[in-house]
């Protein structure tokens, strides 16, 4: 069966508690329940996390060597800055997905560029927690239908 690594970054733990108005009032946890009835139709294992820090989730990534197949992240601010978490993804050469809660493309410019988007197969932003659910439905297909 496959197995997917669910990434989530800094202050994600927070949704659902402040700014409802730009996250919406789902919290951490729906999210990854919901997910987790995705995953069950899909017939795919799932494993989440989340981290406030950079290191940790490159940790992750490296881990994620042999154990996953596939990656579905939000690396939330660090998807505008590190060079880490990229060469991470790019290093173990695990298919990932990229996605948002929010359309980075309406929001401030320095949101617009994603460090993480040049490698992996693509991204998913604006549809609030459907956006996940999106992208594991994404992954997973691309999993199937790509790989032996
Ligand atoms: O839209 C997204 O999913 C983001 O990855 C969320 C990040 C933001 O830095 C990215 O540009 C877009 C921020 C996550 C912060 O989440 C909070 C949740 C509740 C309260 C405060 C922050």
């Amino acid at each position: 069966m496959l197995s997917i690594l669910v990434l989530h970054g800094p202050n994600l733990n927070l949704l659902g508690q402040r700014e409802p108005g730009i996250y919406g009032s789902v919290t951490l946890d729906t999210i990854d329940r919901q997910l987790e009835q995705a995953a069950e139709a899909l017939h795919v294992r799932l494993s989440s996390l989340q981290s406030n820090h950079e290191g940790t989730l490159v940790d992750a990534i490296h881990a994620a060597l042999g154990q996953h197949q596939g990656i579905l992240i939000n690396a939330g601010a660090y998807t505008h800055t590190s060079v880490a978490l990229r060469d991470a993804i790019a290093a173990v050469a695990i298919p990932t997905v990229e996605v948002h809660l929010s359309n980075l493309y309406r929001r401030e410019a320095f949101r617009h560029h994603s460090y993480i988007a040049p490698v992996a197969i693509g991204q998913i932003s604006g549809f609030g927690a459907d956006s996940y659910r999106l992208g594991l439905d994404a992954l997973v297909h691309y999993l199937n239908h790509t790989e032996g």
